[in-house]
């Protein structure tokens, strides 16, 4: 899944360094936690990269305000 416009920090389980991704790769049906700190008001495509994924719903606009 793709954020665009923020980082996500990925909640790895490795205490305070927490990678910073735009993009991370999930198995079907696979999990993860991610904190966002919205910084960048704005409306942000978050989506799949997958056009059949997108199509089928896995694209969403995210808006800080
Ligand atoms: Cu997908």
């Amino acid at each position: 899944m793709h954020l665009h416009g923020m980082w996500m920090e990925l909640e790895n389980g490795a205490g305070g360094y927490l990678p910073r991704k735009h993009t991370i790769v999930l198995k079907p049906a696979e999990r993860w936690s991610v904190a966002i700190t919205a910084d960048a008001a704005g409306r942000w495509a978050f989506h799949c990269h997958l056009l059949l994924h997108m199509e089928m719903g896995m694209f969403r606009v995210v808006e800080v305000a």
